[in-house]
């Protein structure tokens, strides 16, 4: 009997969250044992589970190595400017309501230069998903300092050691008024999957950090040894503390991190809050929007 050897192309092809990518576009960019592909696989096993319609789900990155998400992933997808990934996501929720609208990017990308776009959308509550994947560095341009990078942790920038305070995004994102917030190293793919899944549902701004290597510069720079030397870290040093009080769930240098869900509420999103609030002061002159996008005439 004679064997058939498939192709590396024809194996790929087979792997289970290939419908949900861009298979033309492999090999990615990412370094070996780099921790954003395990969030990539993740998210699409959450978006299979959930049974999303892929023609309904749109993705929108900014800039940077998480920033190439978006082109990966097989869905509508929108790999905008540096830092500009929630603002365009919010024109194209308002445009088209009816969509799940997912941002993925960068902890610099998110909290650096687009840090006030993070702010105010929380505080608007719009309606979509972020997943923002920390690597405590600006990985693809060269390892410098992020707003994120903990206390004496060296950057190519601060070579002698950090000593800004970094942002704790999970309180970042909460006090401003997202309505689920969740932190997961990305280690946990069964906990962090069901978050995906869990927040897929909700409405309203949901926000979930994923802590995962930059293999090539935050642990060479910082000499932590290889991306699965990380992971063994996160292993030994991830507390999971749902409920947490967001206040004290800040990440010290090769300190514990606190893993978990930690807010989940509702609240009117700023659509439903808009709907809302003109209908009440203009009655019959207000027309909205139709969930599939333009408005509505009677
Ligand atoms: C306006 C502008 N400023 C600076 C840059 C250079 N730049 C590209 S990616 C990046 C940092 C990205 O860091 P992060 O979001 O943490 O993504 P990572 O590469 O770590 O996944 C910077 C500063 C740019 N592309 N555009
Ligand atoms: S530079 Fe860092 S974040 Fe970028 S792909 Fe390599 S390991 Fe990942
Ligand atoms: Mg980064």
């Amino acid at each position: 009997m004679s064997t058939v050897l498939e192709t590396t192309e024809q194996l790929a092809d087979k792997h289970p969250i290939a419908p949900y990518l861009r298979m033309d576009r492999m090999p990615h960019i990412w370094c070996p044992t780099c921790g954003i592909g395990t969030v990539v696989r993740c998210y699409a096993k959450a978006l299979e589970e959930s049974g999303v319609d892929l023609d309904k789900a749109a993705i929108v990155s900014g800039i940077g190595c998480t920033g190439r998400v978006a082109g990966y992933m097989k869905l509508d997808a929108f790999h905008t400017t540096h830092g500009r990934a929630i603002p365009f996501a919010t024109g194209l929720k308002l445009g088209r309501p009816e969509l799940l609208v997912t941002v993925f990017s960068g902890d610099g990308d998110l909290s650096g230069i687009g840090g006030n776009h993070l702010i105010h959308t929380a505080r608007r509550n719009m309606d979509m998903l972020v997943v923002l994947v920390n690597n405590f560095i600006y990985g693809m341009t060269g390892g410098q300092n992020a707003p994120t990078t903990p206390l004496t942790a060296k950057s190519s920038t601060m070579p002698f050691g950090n000593f800004e305070r970094p942002f704790n995004l999970p309180h970042l994102a909460a006090s401003c008024g997202a309505t689920y917030v969740a932190r997961w190293t990305s280690l946990h793919i069964r906990r962090m999957t069901k978050s995906f899944k869990e927040a897929i549902q909700r409405k309203g701004f949901r926000f979930v950090e994923v802590i995962a290597p930059c293999s090539t510069l935050y642990a060479r720079l910082n000499k932590l040894g290889t991306g699965f030397d990380l992971m063994r870290f996160y292993h030994d040093n991830a507390e999971i503390r749902h409920g947490a009080d967001t206040r004290e769930v800040d990440i010290g240098y090769q300190d514990k991190i606190v893993c978990g869900k930690f807010v989940d509420e509702e609240r009117p999103t700023f659509l439903e809050a808009m709907n809302e609030h003109y209908t009440k002061i203009l009655g019959d002159r207000y027309v909205p929007m139709s969930p599939e996008g333009g408005w509505i005439h009677e």
